[in-house]
């Protein structure tokens, strides 16, 4: 186990989803920490994600593009980086279906750009010591390909077999961070992470779709038969997940974070009608499960994925806080309130 602690972090992807959730955790949880976060503000990304942020004087926005090495290799110097933490990624898997060049050019290319300006800035700041620099790369388990319902879930040591253009290019970007800690000896780590949920996810994802077309009376879009199956965990329990894995993780290290806790869409759709049955004010149906209407297949489609965390616990002492219940009640509450 290793001891680092993050002075001045640079967060790629900061004004997404997950990004913004974990500036927020960092923010309130280490008080002396400073947050660049650079941000594209892609159709994904939103400066309303970012709003009333907690210690706001400690967070810096820059809007760009993680493939611009310029700007890149200027914030490393201007804020004394000692910690990248990259989230930064073209996310959605049925957009790389229908146009996968950005995938490659953001995922790939925006990745090695990064690696290249960390190594040449921490080579000469601090000679790569692993006690003074670190390059977190947020990566998904959709790496590992797909399951069996009889498959055992996927651990560190599962071959990485990428069916979609979104995980193949995850799968290289990936790849770009282990090559440059046995290559050059860059202190890097490596998360693998299931489905996210929670506060601030784009409207584009199955929950936020869900939720967005039971309030406004739409069909809800299943696609298939529904019985794909998919690992939840709540946003910030990723969020402290990546804590650990800065602040205790072994340089040159995968860790596997997921919330056990496996369900078909189809069960996912139903309970969230439930819950919008409950809390609904005004609702547009007598029963939200009604809308349910099965569509025509993701191409592709990677029938269920599990993630062992067994690492994450025995070697960092994380699991996961929120329980699926309260999660996804917090979850549906949100969208209804905001
Ligand atoms: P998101 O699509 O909500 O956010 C991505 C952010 O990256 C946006 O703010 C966007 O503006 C920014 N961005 C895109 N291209 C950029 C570029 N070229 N330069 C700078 N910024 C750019 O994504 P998310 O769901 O928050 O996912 C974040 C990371 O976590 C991704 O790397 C994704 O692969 C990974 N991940 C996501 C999940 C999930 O369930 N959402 C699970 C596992 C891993
Ligand atoms: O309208 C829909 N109907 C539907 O049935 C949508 C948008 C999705 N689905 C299905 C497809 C998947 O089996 O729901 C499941 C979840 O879909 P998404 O929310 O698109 O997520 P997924 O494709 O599983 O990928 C997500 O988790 C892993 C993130 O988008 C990735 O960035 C992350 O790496």
């Amino acid at each position: 186990m290793s001891n680092f602690t993050a002075k001045n972090m640079l967060v790629t992807g900061g004004a997404g989803f997950i990004g913004c959730n974990f500036v927020r955790y960092m923010l309130a949880s280490d008080t002396s920490l400073h947050i660049v976060n650079l941000d594209k503000l892609t159709y994904a990304g939103s400066l309303a994600n970012l709003k009333g942020l907690p210690d706001e004087h400690r967070h810096t926005f820059i809007e760009g593009d993680i493939c611009d090495r310029v700007l890149i290799d200027r914030l490393l110097r201007e804020y004394n980086i000692d910690t990248i933490v990259h989230f930064a990624a073209e996310s959605h898997v049925d957009n790389s279906i229908a146009g996968p060049a950005v995938f490659v050019t953001t995922n790939v290319v925006g990745t090695f750009t990064l690696l290249e300006a960390a190594r040449h800035y921490w080579l000469n700041e601090c000679a790569m010591d692993a006690e003074r620099c670190r390059f977190h790369h947020i990566s998904t388990d959709e790496v590992y390909g797909t399951l069996s319902r009889q498959d055992p879930a996927f651990s560190e040591q599962t071959p990485y077999a990428p069916n979609s253009p979104y995980s193949a290019s995850k799968a290289g970007s990936d790849h770009l961070v282990r090559a440059y800690f046995h290559t050059y000896g860059l202190p890097v780590t490596t998360t693998n992470c299931s489905n996210n949920y929670g506060p601030y996810q784009h409207g584009e994802k199955f929950i936020p779709t869900v939720i967005r077309s039971c309030r406004e009376g739409r069909s809800i879009p299943v696609y298939g038969d529904g019985s794909n199956i998919r690992d939840w965990l709540y946003v910030e329990d990723h969020c402290s997940g990546i804590d650990a894995v800065i602040r205790r993780g072994v340089p040159g290290e995968v860790y596997n974070i997921g919330g056990i806790n496996e369900w078909t869409n189809l069960n996912i759709c139903k309970l969230v009608c439930q819950l919008m049955d409950e809390y609904a004010e005004q609702p547009k149906v007598d029963r939200h499960e009604s809308l349910i209407t099965f569509v025509a297949d993701r191409p592709g489609h990677d029938w269920r994925y599990a993630i062992d965390a067994t690492k994450m616990h025995d070697a960092l002492g994380w699991q996961p806080a929120e329980t699926f219940e309260t999660g996804i009640r917090k979850t549906v509450l949100w969208y209804l309130n905001r």
